[in-house]
C-alpha cells in the first residue's frame, strides 16, 4: 500500500473510549426495559469509538443502510479517519459491535462545533443515526442515541442538534429532542449539483 497518503494505523481507536465510560448514562437508565446502558449494551455487544479496523467490520456497508455512501476505497477511509482525528475534540463517531460476528451494527456520529457565542461554547450536532435492520427490537437505535446525547452531555455542550425524516420525529421526541418555539420543521438544505465530489479543503 502507498505512503503517499496519511493513514491511520490499524486498530486505532477514532477518540479515547474511557470518554465513554465517564460519560453518564444513569439518568436514561429508566428508558430502556430490559435495562441496557453504554457499559451493557446487551449480550455480544459492545459500544465503542469508530476504530481504524472497521473497514474491515462492515461499518460502510452498514452506514449504506441510511444513505448513499458510494465507493469508498481502503484508502479513503483510512485518510478520512486520520483527518477527522486530526481535528482535536471534533468527531466522535460511535459504533456498536457484535463482538461474535466482529461486525459494525450500530453506529451514530457526535460532531462538536466551536462557538464564539455562548461564552466560547460547543454545540453538538447528532449524524449517521443507523442500525442495522437485522438487530430491531433490541433498544439499540434508543442506546446510540442516548450514548451520543451524554456524550455531548459530558463533554459540555451548550445544546445538541439534529436534522431527521419526519417519520423519525416521534423517536427523536421521544428521547428527549424537541421543536424550539418559532423554529418547529425549519431544517432547510440546499443540494450541490456534484455528480463525482470533488474536494477543494
Ligand atoms: C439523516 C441523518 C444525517 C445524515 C442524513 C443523510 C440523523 C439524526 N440524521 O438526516 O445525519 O447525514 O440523514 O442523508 O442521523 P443525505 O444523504 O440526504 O444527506
Amino acid at each position: 500500500m502507498s505512503g503517499s497518503y496519511r493513514r491511520a494505523s490499524m486498530d486505532e481507536h477514532l477518540y479515547d473510549p474511557e470518554i465513554l465510560r465517564r460519560a453518564n448514562f444513569t439518568k436514561y437508565m429508566s428508558k430502556f426495559n430490559p435495562r441496557i446502558s453504554i457499559m451493557n449494551p446487551g449480550d455480544n455487544l459492545l459500544v465503542r469509538p469508530l476504530n481504524s479496523g472497521d473497514y474491515d467490520r462492515g461499518f460502510l456497508k452498514l452506514l449504506s443502510q441510511l444513505t448513499k455512501v458510494g465507493h469508498v476505497t481502503r484508502e479513503q477511509f483510512h485518510e478520512r479517519f486520520a483527518t477527522m482525528k486530526e481535528c482535536k475534540n471534533t468527531y466522535f463517531v460511535t459504533v456498536i459491535e457484535d463482538t461474535l460476528l466482529h461486525e459494525v451494527i450500530g453506529a451514530a456520529t457526535l460532531v462538536v462545533e466551536q462557538k464564539f457565542l455562548h461564552d466560547a461554547g460547543i454545540r453538538g450536532q447528532l449524524e449517521d443515526v443507523v442500525v442495522n435492520n437485522t438487530y430491531r427490537g433490541k433498544q439499540l437505535g434508543k442506546l446510540i442515541v442516548l450514548t451520543i446525547v451524554a456524550l455531548a452531555e459530558h463533554l459540555g455542550c451548550y445544546k445538541i442538534v439534529l436534522n431527521c425524516k419526519d417519520k423519525l420525529i416521534p423517536f427523536y421526541k421521544s428521547l428527549g429532542y424537541a421543536f424550539e418555539p418559532g423554529q418547529s420543521n425549519n431544517a432547510m438544505t440546499i443540494r450541490f449539483n456534484a455528480p463525482q465530489f470533488q474536494s477543494n479543503l
